[in-house]
Parts: structure tokens; sequence; C-alpha cells
């Protein structure tokens, strides 16, 4: 398939699973998601029929060449005059098992080839969705939990697809076809044989309702021992710091030893019940050993018949055999495909809506609270309550408060990550609701309070927003946040790789490429939080002093601690347990005397001179 229709083929997909509103069943969602393949997999389901049905025909031409020359009352005079049929008997049989043998190995590739086809297709989209959730889906997903879905619950999807599919094609053909030949054959023998199945099947159903909860289960704890391992080589430094490692490896080793007792149970489940599958299908040998032996004494059937009669018996044994087999693996599918569909129905209640406005070109920068409170959908306080204010485009307000009254949560509300509960936020007049996501977030630059770089060059990471910038620019807002200079004095210069998380750079250093990275995409709003918190005094005044040369008009909206980097905001705004306690300029703070002139008092000295 050319890659253009399986880019219109996703695209296609991805938008079904972004509007449905009802969630299709698995196997239905499984076929809709083989689009584009669907021809190829029915001919791979054929093929499974094909090399059965000949496993079948075999048994048949043996039961000739036992009729017929070798134990049939003709069986000398036939071998003598009739040898070319006898040869060409024999030549047949070893042509039909070569044959076979070609058609299992083409068809085997082709279940391959389709389940990785639709491993692929499903985990872009999985990817894409995941891309496109708001922050309340983070909250709730933890990231290996994330990660085992696209992954281990994935390739048990694709297992169905390329396994289980296939076995229950052959049950099916090998069983059903048997009993039509047995039928055909004798009818007495075969029902004999055929009244052992209903035992089978209803053992197969108590074992179904028995390991269903434990495929469940056994999802669980695979994401959870995924996100014990995940959390804990991303924190890494914290285990160091603490020398937590022992800690750490006994809280791995549970939960791994949790996953594996888990398997064993599993697995002990269908040793429960196999017993008895094992003891019906030997059942079967036993009947045809029986009944089969007083047909043939009392002349009912021949000797070749007989020798058919039981190299089909396997043929139908099997299966009965692979029956707890596949029903457990059906519902390890069943189990990882719920997980898998969770994340491929998933909704982000933040989206674009459906009569979003258009804002081409740029904004102009007015931000404004109106009347806004906000709770977390988890929290059980409101964290801010009626905040009003107005930014004017190229004015730079400041908002300070002691830790956790609610600072971060308020600029959030700008790039529309949470929604409040009350009010609304307006950008250049329009309520952010009604913009269009890329289009608001477009023209918002953000320096967040934990600095996250990526595994990139120095340059990769300013460059990040805009990709079409050139060097000259990068370096130009570099030395917007005084970070030419370090930069430029590192080995490879903006060619730097920073590692993982910024690896290699001091807190300082990471902040001002945030910064940059921010001031990059030329935003006609820039948000600040806690941006300099890490840099020094000077390096800061440098800072504040690039901010306003900025060649591009731009709204500041700057969070921080110090009276250094807010004392020249046209507004101070003050937050207390998610309200506006003060606001107002330098001067009128101080005059208020309340919380930022007593700030003042304490940093005076050292930084207000
Ligand atoms: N909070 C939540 N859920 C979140 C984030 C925060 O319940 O996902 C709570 C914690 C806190 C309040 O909201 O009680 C305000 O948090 P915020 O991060 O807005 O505080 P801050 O003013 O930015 O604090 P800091 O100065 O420590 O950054
Ligand atoms: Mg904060």
């Amino acid at each position: 398939m050319n890659v253009a229709k399986e880019q219109r083929i996703e695209a296609e997909l991805r938008k079904e699973a972004q509007e449905s509103t009802k969630r299709p069943g698995r196997i239905a969602w499984l076929w809709m998601n083989m689009k584009g393949v669907r021809g190829i997999y029915i001919i791979a389901i054929f093929g499974t029929v094909v090399y059965n049905a000949m496993q079948l025909v075999v048994p048949h031409f043996s039961q000739k060449i036992v009729d017929e020359f070798l134990t049939g009352e003709n069986a000398a005079d036939n071998l003598v005059n009739h040898k070319d049929v006898f040869i060409n008997l024999l030549i047949a049989m070893v042509a039909l098992t070569i044959i076979r043998v070609v058609v299992v190995y083409c068809d085997c590739m082709t279940y391959e080839y389709v389940s990785q086809k639709v491993l692929y297709r499903v985990r872009n989209i999985l990817f894409d969705k995941i891309q496109r959730q708001d922050m309340k889906f983070y909250n709730t997903y933890r990231t290996g939990d994330l990660m085992t879905r696209v992954t281990g619950d994935l390739d048990a999807v694709r297992h169905m697809l390329a396994w289980v599919i296939r076995m229950i094609v052959e049950a099916v053909v090998l069983v059903g076809s048997v009993s039509i030949y047995f039928f055909y054959m004798d009818w007495r023998l075969a029902l004999s044989l055929l009244a052992v199945a209903p035992f089978i099947l209803g053992i197969i159903v108590l074992f179904k309702n028995r390991v269903a909860p434990q495929h469940r289960l056994l999802r669980e704890k695979l994401a959870n021992m995924n996100t014990i391992a995940q959390e804990n080589i991303s924190g890494n430094r914290v285990v160091k710091a603490f020398a937590r490692e022992d800690y750490e490896i006994a809280k791995f080793d549970k939960s791994n030893a949790d996953y594996r007792d888990t398997n064993i149970q599993t697995a002990f489940t269908w040793l429960r019940y196999y017993p008895y599958i094992e003891s019906f299908a030997n059942l079967l040998g036993l009947i045809l050993l029986v009944m089969g032996g007083a047909f043939l004494i009392a002349g009912e059937i021949t000797m070749g018949q007989y020798v058919a009669f039981s190299g089909l018996t396997w043929a139908i044994a099997n299966p009965m055999r692979q029956l707890g087999n596949i029903m457990n693996e059906f519902q390890r599918f069943a189990a990882a495909s719920a997980k898998v569909m969770d994340i491929y129905y998933a909704k982000a209640d933040i989206m674009d809506k459906e009569d979003a406005i258009d804002h081409p070109g740029r904004f102009k920068g007015k931000v404004e609270f109106k009347n806004v409170s906000f709770q977390y959908e988890d929290g059980n306080l409101p964290v801010l309550k009626h905040i009003s204010f107005t930014a004017m485009p190229g004015q730079t307000i400041a908002i300070m408060g002691e830790t956790g009254c609610g600072k971060t949560s308020l600029i959030h509300l700008i790039p529309r990550f949470y929604e409040p509960t009350e009010g609304e936020v307006l950008v250049d007049d329009i309520n952010v609701a009604d913009l269009h996501l890329k289009e608001l977030r477009g023209s918002i630059g953000l320096a967040t309070q934990d600095v996250l770089l990526y595994s990139d060059t120095i340059d990769g990471n300013i460059a990040y927003g805009d990709g079409n910038i050139t060097r000259e620019e990068v370096v130009r807002f570099a030395r917007y946040s005084a970070a030419d200079e370090f930069i430029a004095r590192m080995p490879e210069g903006y060619e730097t790789i920073v590692g993982e998380r910024g690896v290699g750079l001091s807190g300082g250093q990471k902040q001002r490429i945030s910064l940059a990275r921010a001031l990059a995409v030329k935003p006609s709003i820039l948000i600040l939080d806690d941006t300099t918190s890490a840099v020094d005094l000077e390096t800061e005044k440098q800072i504040q002093h690039s901010l306003k040369e900025l060649d591009f008009e731009c709204t500041k909206i700057i969070i921080a601690q110090r009276i250094s980097t807010t004392k020249d905001a046209d507004n101070i705004i003050i937050l207390k347990n998610g309200e506006i306690a003060e606001q107002g300029t330098h001067e009128e703070l101080i005059g208020k005397g309340g919380y930022y002139a007593e700030l003042v008092k304490l940093q005076m000295g050292s930084e207000v001179a």
C-alpha cells in the first residue's frame, strides 16, 4: 500500500475516533482499523481453510491405499496390475504435503504482514490521540500506564490478528470438516465421537468466566510495573540524592513479583481445567478403539476407513485441546483491547468549538480576566476566586504571592489549559474558549515553572516553537534572555546537545534557554512563570532590560518572587489564597502598606537599591 493511501486511511480513522459518540465492540473496532488490508486478510483466512482442508485429504488417500493395495481382497492383484494408480496416489500424497507447506508459509507471512500494518496504524492514531489530550488527561493517566498501552497492550491486540483468529479458523475448519467427513463415512461412529464436544465446550465456558478477570488484572499489574520503572528511571537523581536505591529495588521487585504471580495464577487457571479437556480428548481415542474395532469386526467399515478414521481423530482432538489456549489468548486480547480503546476513544474536554472564531493575523495581546473562579476537578477547594484584571497590549503585569496561592493556576487559564469554573478569560476581547486553540496558543510564549528541554541541540530547543527561524534569530533571542554568552562558551556552541530534561545545564541556564524558546515564537503574550528565579541578580537585570527592548509588541505576564523583577510592572497583582489581595504599581502598593510593602522591606537593601 502506498504512503498516500495509508495516510488517507489513517486520517479517516482518526476522524472517526474523534467524532464517534459510541464505542464499537472490540471486533468491530479491529475490523474498522483493518481498512485497506481487509482483502488480504480474507485471503489469509481462506489460505488457512485451504491448508487445513488439505490436511484432511491425506487420510483420504491413505484410506484408498490401504483398502485397494494393502488389505482389500484384490490388493495383491491391484498392486501388480494397477501399479501406476498406486504410484500416482503416493505422488499425490507427497505433492499435497509440499503444497501444504508452501501455503502455510505464505499464510503465516500474510497474517504477520496485516497485523503489523494494523499495529503501526493504531499506534500512530494512539500517539496522535495522546498528543491532543488536555491537562486533565495527563493528570489522570500515569506515563508508564500510557507507555504500556501503546506497547504491550497493543501487541496483545496484534496477536489477535496474527495468531488467535488463525487458530479459531483452524479449529472451526478442522472440527467442521472432520465432522462432515465422519458423517459421510458412518453416521453412528461420527455421532458417538461428537457426543464429547458439548462437554468440552462447557468446560471452556467455565474456564472463560474464571480467566477473564485475571487477564484484566494482569494488564493492570503490567502497567503498574512499567510505571514504577519509568518513574524510577526519570527520577533517578532523587533516588541517588536520598541513597534510596535499595528501597527502589525492593519496590520494583515487589511489583515484578506481583506481576509474575498473577501470570502464574492465570496459567494455573488453565491447568485446573486442562485435565478435564485432555481426558475428553483422549476419550475420543478410546471410543474409536472400542466402537471402530467393533464395527470393523462386524464388517461395517473397511480397514481403510478405520485407518482414515484414526488419522482424523487427532485432527478433531487437537483443536479441542487448543480451545482452552485460544480462549486464554482471546481473553488477553479482550483485556488489552479495552485498555487500548480507552485511549483510542479518549475525548479531550478542551477542544476547538465547532463555531470557533478565526483570528487570522497577530493578536494585539490584550488579556482580561472577568470575575474568574477556578477549581481543579479532583480538588475540593476553589483555587482562584473572583479574579478580575486587565492587561492592555504591551503592558507588563506582575503576579506575586505565597507559594500555593494559585499563580500558576491563574496563568494556565490564558492558553486554556484549564477552563474557569466561573467568569471568563478574554484575549483581544474574545473569550479564549471561542478561539482556535492553535491560534490562541500559537500567539502565547510560555516559560513554565519547571523547565523541560528536549534531548536535542540548544538551537533545536530554542527554535522548538518555530522550526523556520534562522540561526541569527536564535542567537538574537538567546541574547535577549542573556543566554548567548554561556552558550557561545560551550565547546559546540548552539550545536551542543542537551540531555534529557536538560542534563548538563545549570538551573539558571535551563531557565534562560526556556525563556529564549518562549521569545522565539515572537508571542503577542509572553508568560513567565518564575522564569528568572534561578538566575543571578546581575543577569536578571540584563534580562529585564532586554524584555523592555523587544522588537515586537508583547504583553508580559510575569510571576516572580523578587521585587527587582516586578517593580517596574504596570500592574502588580498580589494573590492570597486565590484572591486578589492587592493590586497597583510599585509606588501604590508601597503606599498601601500591605503584603507587598512588607516584601519590599524584607528584600530591601539587598536588591531594591
Ligand atoms: N493544585 C491542584 N492541582 C494541580 C495543581 C495545583 O489541586 O494540578 C492546587 C495546589 C495549590 C493550588 O492548586 O493548593 C494552587 O497551585 P498553583 O500551582 O497555582 O500555586 P502557585 O501559586 O503557582 O505556587 P508556587 O509559587 O509554589 O508555584
Ligand atoms: Mg507556580
